[in-house]
């Protein structure tokens, strides 16, 4: 990799660190020329290297790192009390009172001109010196700096789906950085670089192998794999990331030689509790075990007629002595109904199986639930399971890789679609019981909580297949910790780390970006009724491919009409799982919202949205216009040549030609599909076939 510059390649991502020119405040940056540093911590040693490396990059200039707090401005940076001089006179018992876990205070020090960064933990401390990279790098002022974040969220963690054999499951950048030929990769380069990626974002957790524990990974809990996996934690370490694995449920059966997983079994239990032993021996800061239980065809509790609250608790159990937790999936439903069953619901099967187990939890469980009840479609109703439960730890699952949004070829910013769900009141607890305040814990006060979500990176150079792709994972971080930031203002930050600052190229990628995910939604599945695309690989368009299959994703589309009927007078009665004005709103056809309407209803061809349009001529419409749409994101970028780099240039053109050619497959097989089941004509008369 001769040129890692994310002008040419993208490697460097978000912390390319752009120069900055005469003018651009310069002057002003290069007053600091040191950065002091004196505690001996491996996090906090990170955060000065970190400094020194941005700081230098910037500047074009050597930044040194050292313990002397004396001499001219300087970057002091440590914990309350951890010995720097700087940092202590700087904060008083008011700022520290307010500084949480992970959070971080920067000020300005008017005597010595300097500026300090100052945490309770060395993570803060950090995450502080990634925000001041950031200010910098973006080119704001840092003189009177008098800054104080925390993070809004406990948990803020990746999940790869990667495989030891290095194949990622729905992974659309290339191979696995992690493993290689059913080994741990031995060269940590490159686990290093995301790790950096991943804590500037603000991330803080890592189950580093696929939630579908297959024969090999299973192995991870033993000696044959423990000192490898011990390595990774280590480089994870460093950057203040807890390490956590997926587990296969059935591991006392495939690698304990015992006869049963019963959770009830205290040969089972007691097996559990040693191989935590190891687990901790080896890796003492251990995050806990991620598991995908009864679910699409993974082992679990059910096999011996237990319920998920027997299964996660029997590995709470174990975990505990140690502080470590479990993160028990709540992606639980039949994955083998028969299509001819019109009264089954895959949208109610996780409030279905969760909500009466409600208080049954140990309290290091948490229930990690998708943000939708099917599975990460372009668009979904909010999970009403998020909040259902009362007195159980919960975390949302977003989903980062674009398995159902283009797969990284097709451009798609999603942080405006976890935006709408974080914000989405569910009257959980009355009024002001939005997602985001179940996730962070503060609404049914949590022990733990936060946001998982399944990562987007591979070993391409760029990371994530598509390079515009990498504001996914940087917005995830970003939002994870701070909720309440905007989708335009995350992309800007992106575009200006990534891009640097020329001001056309950041109009430019907003607007793009931030057009994407509507675009996208144009030219694939219409008005919330999701899938329609092939078997398998999910790339579609295919608009039967799963409508005679077992999974349960069904459109119902004949002659007369589309959608499915999930109200409860008349339908699947998923409607009711919802709690207040929610249930009224979607229940009734006359209220729900366009968007969502075939998601809940069943309705003829020729009803009339809020729009005004008729279903079957939404459905041309905004076929017609997304394709319009996709090839004016081509034309947007093409203005950008000379701009950005040469081959990173060439590199999006291709992947939103691609998009564009593919948008138009999706608008034929659409139209002509519903044309022909309809046999209503579009009222603007363009060609379907
Ligand atoms: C890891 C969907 C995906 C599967 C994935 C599963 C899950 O069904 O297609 O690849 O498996 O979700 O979230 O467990």
């Amino acid at each position: 990799m001769s040129d890692t510059t994310t002008q040419q390649t993208g490697y460097q991502a978000w912390l390319e660190f752009h120069p900055v020119a005469p003018g651009e405040r310069y002057d002003q940056y290069l007053a600091y020329s040191r950065i002091v540093c004196t505690e001996e911590d491996e996090v906090i040693h990170t955060a000065a290297q970190e400094l020194s490396h941005g700081i230098g990059k910037l500047l074009g200039r050597a930044i040194s790192v050292s313990e002397n707090v004396e001499g001219g401005a300087v970057i002091a940076l440590g914990t309350f009390g951890g010995g720097n001089a700087l940092v202590d006179r700087t904060f008083g018992d008011e700022t520290r009172s307010v500084i949480k876990p992970e959070g971080f205070a920067i000020k300005s020090d008017p005597a010595s001109g300097s500026i300090v960064i100052g945490a309770s933990s060395a993570s803060g401390v950090l995450y502080g010196a990634f925000h001041l990279l950031r200010l910098l790098s973006t080119k704001q002022a840092v003189n009177g700096l008098d800054v104080i974040e925390n993070p809004v969220n406990m948990l803020r963690m990746i999940n790869q789906w990667d495989n030891i054999d290095g194949s990622i499951e729905r992974g659309y950048a290339g191979k696995s950085i992690f493993f290689d030929n059913n080994r741990i990769t031995t060269d940590l380069t490159r686990v290093r670089d995301y790790a950096r990626l991943l804590a500037s974002s603000g991330l803080n957790a890592i189950s580093i192998n696929n939630v579908n524990v297959h024969q090999w990974e299973t192995k991870f809990l033993t000696g044959e794999y423990l000192p490898e996996v011990a390595k990774v934690a280590g480089v994870f370490r460093s950057f203040g990331i807890k390490l956590f694995l997926s587990v296969n449920y059935a591991s006392p059966l495939e690698i304990g030689g015992l006869s049963t997983a019963d959770p009830l079994d205290p040969a089972v239990r007691e097996w559990w509790r040693v191989k935590a032993a190891e687990v901790y021996a080896a890796i003492p800061d251990f995050g806990g075990f991620l598991v995908k239980a009864d679910s699409e065809n993974r082992p679990g509790p059910f096999t011996y007629d237990r319920d998920h609250a027997d299964g996660s608790n029997m590995l709470a159990e174990a975990l505990k002595p140690f502080g470590g937790i479990v993160i028990w999936r709540c992606f639980v439903y039949n994955c083998k109904q028969d299509w001819r069953d019109r009264v089954t619901d895959r949208a109610r099967a996780a409030y279905d199986h969760f909500k009466p187990l409600d208080g049954r939890f140990m309290d290091n469980v948490i229930l990690q639930v998708k943000n939708g009840p099917m599975d990460f479609q372009v668009r979904e109703p909010v999970s009403p399971l998020i909040g259902a439960m009362e007195t159980t730890n919960q975390m949302i699952e977003f989903q980062i890789t674009q398995e159902y949004t283009g797969q990284q070829r097709h451009l798609c910013y999603l942080v405006p679609q976890w935006k709408e769900v974080l914000d989405f009141e569910t009257y959980a607890k009355g009024e002001g019981s939005s997602i985001k305040r179940i996730v962070d814990g503060s609404l049914h006060g949590n022990r733990f909580s936060g946001f998982a979500a399944v990562s987007n990176i591979g070993n391409d150079v760029n990371w994530t297949g598509h390079l515009l792709a990498q504001a996914n994972l940087y917005g995830y971080g970003r939002l994870a910790w701070n909720p309440e930031l905007s989708a335009e203002a995350i992309a800007e930050e992106w575009i200006r780390l990534t891009f640097g600052g020329d001001e056309k190229i950041v109009s430019v990628v907003m607007s793009m970006l931030m057009e994407s995910w509507s675009i996208y939604e144009a030219y694939t599945a219409p008005l919330g009724v999701g899938w329609m695309v092939s078997p398998d690989h999910h790339y579609g368009p295919n608009v039967d491919g799963y409508e005679y299959s077992k999974w349960g994703t069904y459109h119902f589309a004949d002659c007369h009409g589309i959608g499915v009927d999930r109200t409860k007078a008349t339908g699947t009665g998923y409607a009711a799982q919802y709690k207040g004005a929610n249930y009224e709103t979607y229940e009734s056809v006359e209220s729900c919202p366009d968007e969502l309407l075939l998601f809940f209803h069943h309705v003829p061809y020729t009803h009339v949205l809020h729009s005004g349009q008729t279903v079957i001529q939404h459905i041309y419409n905004t076929h017609f216009e997304g394709v319009e749409r996709a090839e004016q994101l081509a034309v947007e970028w093409a203005g950008l040549k000379g701009s950005v780099g040469e081959l990173v240039h060439k590199h999006v053109a291709d992947r939103l030609a691609e998009q564009a050619a593919h948008a138009r497959e999706w608008r034929d097989m659409i139209n002509t599909y519903f044309f022909r089941k309809s046999g209503i004509a579009d009222a603007l008369g363009r060609t379907i076939y």
